[in-house]
């Protein structure tokens, strides 16, 4: 814990000394085993299934959650209801729709006298904490213990809230929030099970990598996707005005460039009107000496490059995508060390085999495709969220499940394990069923979806929703559009080619709005 200073160190021993007052027992670890496991839930930020090797992509090596993937299950069918940071939050924690639980977009506040899972699991005996990145606004509550990040956070040196004080301390946030995480494991009361949410702000935008990390991908050059310069045809809503595309990435924040490196900023960012210029310098600025130093040897000969280069049109956009990539999958790659970390500590405490640990993200990210960055769209790259659970006492590992589940299920599952009720009103399904293979279960066949942030907010995506099955996807965009699309997923995964108005269709298009329709009645979206 050398990178805590002193007075951070004293504060959050105090306030962890206070809370778990209940001597801790080191002998009595695994008392409660055989009815509550422990629950260790990590979830990073914009974290895409292609930068995960077990997801079958060799894009960066994830040894950590590769480890994870072969000791539990891995799910290739996992989604998100809503596409976006705050909303996923959301529905995690009372494990319904966007339209019940209040959060629709990032702007909107989360409730916290709802019931949430982690109120539930107190009010069961279960220890509960937060660390990381939390969004929602508003005061976390059921949590004997939390600690914060401010908003979205910052990458190094990050202003963390904890139980209310706020401090600022020294490092790299990826590591920083794994150390409170495994403190607040080793400083709990042992005669109860735990439930820790480790939440990382990793690896969402402005992907500023640790510097031991700097020299991956130093020489190499990242393909592109094959829809990099996706023109849009045939879907009007990508077509008209959404503002995600790579090219348009800031100079400054994204590329970690500098006003004399470029002069004028060009990008839109995803929002015109934006100062990306002062938060970039202020987020530079915020950097030690020492680590001013680490960043400017990696960082100036790029500045340098970008200079000479005088790059334009798609060289430019090229240019851009090799950046973006690279830093994003340094970000990565600090988010699975750490979960190396926690796997080790887990295995170091004898508590490996009680403990439910939960890998996922928020939801997924584009890396390239349609010429993306970020998400929202019900396309499958922001869809998809990465979700791999191991339990060793209840299940063996090694296997991958196909069903399609979604970030609603969360909920119920720990209820689940836990042996509490999972109140009527939650709308998801224990994965217990799935997990353990039992015989009998019955899953669903389709999955709902509805994003919300427009007009306001980021990223100009338009409002839609729509039904995936394993096959067909369905979707309608709505308000200031009204535009629908269909696709074969089987013959067109990358959603290229919207079969609408395709008569081979028809009859597919019409038993998809049926069971779209079913959807909305029973998550009661009308
Ligand atoms: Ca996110």
């Amino acid at each position: 814990m050398k990178r805590f200073n002193f007075l951070a160190i004293n504060a959050g021993f105090f306030i962890l000394t206070a809370i778990f007052s209940c001597s801790p027992s080191k002998t009595d670890q695994t008392a409660h085993s055989d009815t509550q496991p422990n629950i260790v839930f990590i979830m990073t930020d914009d974290h895409a299934e292609k930068a995960i090797s077990s997801y079958g992509h060799d894009l960066l090596q994830t040894p950590n959650i590769d480890r994870l993937a072969n000791e539990g299950i891995r799910f290739e069918n996992s989604f998100v209801t809503n596409s976006i940071c705050a909303p996923s939050r959301a529905v995690l924690l009372t494990g319904k729709y966007s339209h019940l639980n209040g959060l629709r977009d990032n702007r909107d506040e989360f409730d916290g006298r709802q019931i949430t899972f982690p109120k539930l699991l107190q009010q069961s005996g279960y220890q509960t904490a937060l660390v990381g990145k939390w969004h929602l606004k508003t005061k976390p509550t059921g949590f004997d213990y939390w600690n914060i990040l401010i908003d979205q956070g910052e990458y190094y040196n990050p202003r963390l809230v904890e139980n209310g004080d706020t401090t600022v301390i020294e490092g790299y946030t990826t590591d920083i929030i794994t150390d409170y995480a495994l403190k607040t494991i080793e400083e709990r009361d042992t005669s109860k099970p735990f439930c820790l949410l480790l939440h990382h702000k990793a690896p969402h935008r402005n992907w500023m990598p640790n510097s031991k990390h700097f020299d991956m991908y130093k020489d190499e050059n990242i393909p592109l996707p094959d829809n990099f310069w996706d023109d849009y045809a045939t879907r009007s809503a990508a077509a008209s005005e959404q503002d995600m595309r790579i090219e348009d990435m800031y100079l400054s924040t994204d590329m970690k460039l500098f006003p004399e490196d470029y002069g004028e900023e060009t990008g839109t960012g995803g929002k015109k009107g934006a100062n990306p210029e002062r938060g970039w310098i202020n987020n530079y600025n915020r950097l030690t000496d020492e680590q001013k130093a680490a960043w400017d040897a990696h960082y100036n000969p790029i500045r340098e490059d970008f200079r000479e280069a005088k790059l334009s049109g798609k060289e430019l956009v090229e240019w851009k995508y090799q950046r973006y990539m690279k830093d994003y999958l340094r970000c990565v790659a600090s988010v699975d060390d750490n979960i190396g970390r926690v796997l080790d500590y887990l295995d170091e405490k004898g508590l490996a085999e009680n403990t439910l640990v939960v890998y996922t993200s928020d939801q997924g990210f584009y890396l390239g495709e349609h010429g993306w960055y970020d998400k929202r769209f019900m396309y499958e790259e922001s869809l998809s969220m990465p979700l791999i659970i191991r339990y060793p006492e209840a299940f063996e590992g090694g296997r991958v499940n196909e069903e399609l589940v979604l970030n609603l299920d969360f909920a119920p599952t720990f209820l689940d394990y836990a042996g509490v009720e999972v109140p009527a009103d939650m709308q998801g399904t224990s994965l217990k069923g799935l997990l353990e293979q039992e015989q009998e279960v019955e899953w669903r066949e389709s999955i709902y979806y509805h994003y919300y942030e427009y007009p306001h907010g980021w990223h100009d995506v338009k409002k839609h929703y729509g039904v995936r099955t394993g096959r067909y996807k369905l979707i309608h965009f709505y308000n200031d559009i009204d535009a629908w699309e269909l696709y074969d997923l089987q013959e067109d995964p990358t959603e290229m080619n919207n079969l609408i108005e395709n008569e081979e269709y028809q009859e597919i298009r019409k038993e998809l709005s049926e069971e779209l329709d079913r959807l909305k009645d029973l998550y009661q979206d009308i």
